[in-house]
């Protein structure tokens, strides 16, 4: 990711860091990146969501893990792109079950379920299976997370979504955690999920849609995070992506997904 050489200098990066960072914190939709730098690559896209996640972290907000995006099908073909990616989470966007989200400080806000990796241990920079995952897991989590491009209509392309933080927005995971050595039959790529609005059923889909196995995914998310110059911890939460589409929430919403095995989350909007 970071080996490329830049096609946008340091002020660049600082302006572009600084535009998608007020576009997070006001709320207000921007224009792709691209639109005023056409050159833009994937590795400029990192190097502003590196320069972000600094910034946050100078603002006092705390690291609490890792996402992979664009992981699933359904996900690359409803956002129009062909490769993972992924986003870093903070204390500030982890919001606790039961507590209702703010739908006024977000710009179009989206949901979708994944299952997530609790870490009790770090992974390899360089070169990490899934394996390796399933070895460092301390326990899987259902999860919900709530996608919030800050881009008009919802619309971008890869370099400008990577600068935007893979469009992390807000993320609630289940409270109880399931061991993944518990039981030697428990097939992680193989987990049924159904996603259900105000009582609704939306969509249902299975783990594997994640890049056939989830743990696959964190495996490639540590392996990306590792080239950006950080590492997933212990400790951390791994969002593994979304299974289904994005679906998109209003005021009053109330969304659950259901989990085999895993079990449940629930979250609702105002
Ligand atoms: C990019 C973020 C994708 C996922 O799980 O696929 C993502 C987007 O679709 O806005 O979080
Ligand atoms: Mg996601």
């Amino acid at each position: 990711m970071t080996t490329t050489t830049p096609t946008i200098d340091d002020a660049t990066v600082a302006e572009l860091t600084e535009r998608v960072y007020r576009a997070q914190t006001d709320a207000a939709a921007m224009t792709k990146l691209t639109v005023d730098h056409p050159s833009l690559t994937v590795n400029d896209g990192y190097l502003i969501q590196n320069a972000l996640r600094a910034r946050f972290l100078a603002d006092g907000h705390r690291l609490v893990g890792w996402k992979a995006g664009l992981t699933s099908k359904a996900k690359m073909a409803q956002m129009g792109v062909d490769q993972p990616t992924v986003g870093f989470l903070t204390d500030r966007m982890a919001v606790a079950q039961g507590t209702a989200i703010d739908i006024t400080r977000l710009v179009h806000p989206r949901v979708e379920t994944e299952v997530a990796f609790v870490l009790g241990a770090d992974l390899p920079t360089e070169g990490c299976t899934a394996d390796d995952v399933v070895a460092a897991t301390s326990y899987l989590v259902p999860a919900i997370e709530v996608i919030d491009s800050r881009y008009e209509a919802f619309s971008f392309d890869l370099q400008s979504v990577i600068a935007d933080n893979s469009s992390s927005a807000r993320f609630v995971v289940g409270s109880n955690g399931t061991r993944l050595s518990a039981d030697p039959g428990f097939d992680r790529t193989t987990l049924g999920m159904a996603l259900w609005r105000n009582g609704e059923l939306v969509d249902t889909g299975a783990s594997a849609a994640v890049l056939g196995d989830p743990a696959a995914s964190v495996a490639l998310v540590a392996t990306i995070v590792g080239s950006l110059g950080a590492q997933l911890t212990a400790g951390m939460v791994v969002l593994s992506g979304g299974i289904t589409q994005a679906v998109a929430v209003e005021p009053g919403d109330h969304i659950s997904a259901r989990f085999q095995t895993i079990g449940d989350v629930d979250i609702r909007f105002v």
